[in-house]
């Protein structure tokens, strides 16, 4: 299994994340990346591999033109304002306001923010295009032939709505490479979304398509982050009802009701008959993260990743949360070389 990583990862370091009404210092932050390739590197994975540049043609097919301009023009409208601080939304555009982009980059910031805890800094953009290019270039891996890949993506994209950005994310990586692998042929593709928290923007991008499924599990959105989406009735709509899943869950979870949501889920991609799957792979499920509140211990991700690689399907991993910082890299090996030791 190859893996797709770039050092841009690293212009994207926030100084700050607003957590519990102060500035503290991101949990989602660059060493995650570092913990990530000593650790595949120490299991004798591949080295990972650069992505080719960004292709934006998937890109416009998953995230709306006026959005992507927003990111990319954002930091320079901020700059211009003669602000000293990193960039982050106030003002959101909430219950029975206008839905209508404003020209102050402060409206900017708010009307595409998903949540108000992630900052835009001067090379935050360059970091997420190349983050989206991993997820690209490691989907066209599948699409010539390889039957899994893993895109280290940093910064994480699974919160990045169709036009919003929030929960550490810009650009949807998983979605991006779901539409790379429509666009070379794959018919319909499942999206297996394991991360902590529930996937609201990847939901939000397909929720009308049946040609992409989506499948989530996660913590009960009553209780955590992402709070406004990710319930069980969300079933998709027009052509995409039937065609998105959820699997919330309660504080608490041990890997024995995780896992059981896990069978049903992979039943359920089995039954719709993908051609590839994409798996939103977040580690912060660990009983030891500081922001979640599942139990899974550093053997159930073994396991997991064996129970996936047994469906037999292309699979592509990409990278989303994870801090317990320490041990995120050994969680993700784990499932890799779970999922690696269940193929034929
Ligand atoms: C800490 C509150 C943190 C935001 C949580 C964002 C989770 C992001 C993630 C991703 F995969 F996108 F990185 N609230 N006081 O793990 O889902
Ligand atoms: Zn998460």
């Amino acid at each position: 299994m190859k893996t797709i990583a770039s050092p841009d990862h690293a212009l994207h370091f926030p100084k700050a994340e607003l957590s519990g009404g102060q500035l503290i210092r991101p949990y989602e932050c660059p060493e995650r990346w570092d913990y990530i390739v000593e650790a595949l590197a120490a299991s004798g994975f591949s080295a990972p591999q650069l992505p080719n540049a960004l292709d934006m043609a998937s890109v416009a097919k998953v995230h709306g033109a006026d959005y992507l301009r927003f990111l990319e023009q954002a930091w320079s409208l901020w700059e211009a304002e003669g602000y000293e601080g990193e960039a982050m939304p106030m003002a959101v555009a909430a219950r029975r306001m206008q839905q209508r982009e404003p020209e102050n980059i402060n409206g900017k910031l708010g009307y595409f923010a998903g949540a108000t805890e992630t900052a835009i800094t001067p090379t935050t953009w360059q970091a997420v295009q190349s983050s989206a290019a991993c997820a690209q270039t490691a989907a066209r891996l599948l699409n010539a032939g390889d039957s899994s890949a893993f895109a280290l993506c940093r910064p994480p994209g699974h919160h990045a709505g169709y036009d919003l950005f929030g929960g550490y994310c810009f650009m949807n990586n998983a979605a991006i490479a779901a539409q790379e692998l429509r666009d070379a042929g794959a018919s319909k593709v499942a999206i297996l979304d394991v991360d902590f928290h529930h996937g609201n923007g990847t939901q939000d991008i397909f929720y009308e398509r049946n040609d992409v499924l989506f499948v989530s599990l996660h913590g009960n959105p009553g209780h955590a982050f992402p709070y406004f989406l990710g319930y069980a009735d969300e079933t998709g709509k027009g052509e995409g009802e039937g065609y998105n899943i959820n699997y919330p869950m309660m504080p608490g979870t041990p890997y024995s009701v995780w896992s059981d949501a896990l069978t049903h889920a992979l039943d359920r991609i089995d039954q719709y008959f993908a051609d590839a799957l994409v798996v939103s792979l977040g580690v912060d499920t660990f009983e030891r993260d500081p922001i979640s509140f599942f139990k899974l211990t550093g053997d159930d991700f073994t396991r997991y990743g064996h129970a996936i690689g047994k469906r037999s399907l292309p699979t592509l991993f990409v990278m989303e949360g994870g801090y317990a910082v320490e041990e995120i890299g050994v969680n993700t090996r784990n499932v890799l070389q779970g999922f690696l030791d269940a193929q034929p």
